[in-house]
């Protein structure tokens, strides 16, 4: 390794003095001014990762659904998945390290990782639109070159694209092709096939709008319109030429505040959906004719996708494992309909794609989704292999048709990571398929009435959690009042954690109507200030 000119770069990509950041639910994230030493590290890192693995591995720059202001990075693994949770902490140490320690800290990931320095390196960059990503996707690539590594820039992509593109270029093409056309040939192709019998059984076209958060969604969404066959009619809305990234719109903003994002008009019945800002989650919801607001969250997503992928498995005589892989913020109404309607057995994993994705791998096939909308669905090698051999062998002819739904499916599904473009034409076809309209849909279950909030305290790590985040451990006392609070009311629950995206304490809360999810996710804010330090003014009672 050339330290000289690591030093010598480093001193150019210099950290702000004092600045501790954590690799966190989904990378680093923070103010995008404080970024730029921990991008040109992770250029490094991602370099001594891809030779310790002998594959490509990526660097996506992106904040997803936090403000514009902010930026952040994750690296991607060889499979398109979460980076491995030991190299988490190296890249928490090296985004730390003082300049004077970089060169021990370099030398100490290589030996405990034993990386071989003369190994090639290759790393594939992208980023969202924010309006600093470029410049600190160009600091990525400055790390990567220092140390001798090849890269690809592939410049404004979604982060499920990058993640595609990492497999696709570690599975050799067997994934698919490692281009944007590439990928919307791939999911255009599977869903046309999933869909042709049907759409040709019916008139009319699949009419969806789509909120895209201002983000990079809409690029990507109005370059893959033209692979859309003509009867799937998309129209964009926050496409990013008026509105401010992720600002009273995305995901995020409508799950939250369960309200509908501006920008984008509505009518009774009118099926709409939301991305985030890096267009790796989708909620969809619609109006009613009274003028009532209804969310079709991760949870419903979940329930419709597993619903489908059941009914296709009987259909075509297939015993394999499945599951649903939830978060604590799941509501109990979903966790409920799946375990005692659908008889599917359900885990509840650690907020974080990452603890979900190792949770569904254990099954042949494991659906996950968090409640926020980020999720998708994965199939194991055998499951996979089993389902490709009937769909082209299998001599009975219901079963065989099953089957290839099954396999077209699976080409539709981004499994690499949740993907809201590839979530959302999934969903289109099976609402298609099932004959469904979006209240259809939804009337599979009623949520229970819910309420999120954030605290801000002065730091967030002094809560600590247990049993997939349900219990507080510390500070003490919390968890004890937080148990009190929810007695009070029926049908409750209650939890708190730390965010990893951001500096606030996360509130959940859910119980029999909503003026008293609003009140008990108050009163456990209130405990959450009063107990783990909370700055400024003490929460205002919702108004919902
Ligand atoms: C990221 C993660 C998600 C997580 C979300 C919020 O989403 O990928 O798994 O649910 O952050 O995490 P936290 O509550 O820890 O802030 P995104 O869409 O922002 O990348």
């Amino acid at each position: 390794m050339d330290f000289e000119a690591v030093t010598k770069y480093s001193k150019l990509h210099a950290k702000p003095p004092g600045l501790s950041l954590q690799y966190g639910t989904a990378g680093f994230r923070t103010k995008a001014e404080n970024l730029d030493h921990t991008m040109f590290r992770m250029g490094l890192l991602a370099v001594l990762r891809s030779k310790q693995t002998k594959s490509t591995i990526g660097v996506m720059v992106t904040a997803s659904h936090n403000p514009e202001e902010d930026n952040g990075v994750k690296l991607i693994d060889p499979l398109g998945e979460m980076l491995a949770a030991a190299w988490e902490e190296h890249a928490t140490r090296l985004a730390n390290a003082e300049e004077e320690e970089l060169q021990r800290v370099l030398t100490d990931i290589c030996r405990k990782e034993a990386v071989d320095l003369l190994g090639n390196a290759f790393v594939v960059i992208g980023r969202d639109t924010r309006p600093s990503s470029k410049k600190l996707s160009q600091s990525v690539t400055d790390g990567v070159s220092v140390l001798g590594g090849q890269y690809h820039d592939y410049g404004l992509v979604t982060t499920p694209q990058l993640h595609y593109m990492v497999c696709c270029r570690n599975t050799h093409g067997n994934y698919g092709i490692a281009t944007v056309e590439g990928y919307y040939e791939k999911l255009s192709n599977a869903f046309v096939e999933l869909t042709k019998q049907a759409m040709s059984q019916r008139d009319g076209h699949i009419s969806l709008k789509v909120d895209c958060a201002n983000g990079i969604g809409a690029l990507k969404l109005k370059e893959m319109g033209r692979y859309f066959p003509a009867c799937l009619m998309v129209h964009i809305d926050n496409d990013g030429t008026k509105g401010k990234l992720n600002h009273l719109c995305g995901a995020d903003f409508v799950k939250v505040h369960q309200k509908p994002p501006v920008g984008l008009e509505m009518k009774p019945g009118e099926r709409c959906c939301s991305f985030d800002g890096d267009a790796d989650r989708i909620v969809y919801y619609y109006t009613d004719v009274a003028g009532h607001f209804h969310l079709l969250d991760g949870d419903k997503i979940a329930t419709l996708i597993s619903t489908f992928l059941k009914e296709l498995l009987v259909k075509a005589g297939q015993t394999l494992t499945f599951a649903v892989v939830q978060t604590a913020y799941a509501n109990g109404s979903s966790t409920c309909y799946l375990e005692e309607t659908m008889k599917v057995p359900v885990h509840c994993a650690k907020t974080g794609v990452k603890h979900l994705h190792h949770k569904a791998q254990e099954f042949d096939i494991g659906v996950y989704f968090e409640a926020n909308g980020h999720g998708t669905v994965l199939f194991s090698k055998a499951a996979e292999q089993k389902i490709r051999y009937q769909a082209k062998e299998e001599k009975d002819n219901r079963k065989r048709e099953a089957a290839k739904m099954l396999e077209n499916t699976i080409d539709l599904i981004n499994q690499t990571v949740g993907d809201a473009i590839s979530d959302m034409l999934l969903i289109e076809a099976i609402l298609v398929l099932k004959n469904l309209t979006v209240a259809q849909w939804d009337s599979m279950y009623t949520d229970l009435p819910n309420r999120q909030l954030k605290v801000k305290v002065a730091d967030r790590r002094v809560i600590d959690t247990t049993d997939a985040e349900r219990r507080a451990v510390t500070p003490p006392g919390l968890q004890e009042k937080i148990d009190d609070l929810v007695n009070k009311f029926q049908l409750a629950r209650a939890f708190v954690r730390p965010s990893g995206t951001e500096d606030v304490v996360r509130v959940y809360a859910e119980a029999d109507t909503q003026e008293n999810a609003d009140n008990l996710a108050h009163e456990v804010s209130l405990a959450v200030y009063h107990l783990a330090g909370g700055v400024g003014e003490p929460p205002k009672a919702v108004t919902s």
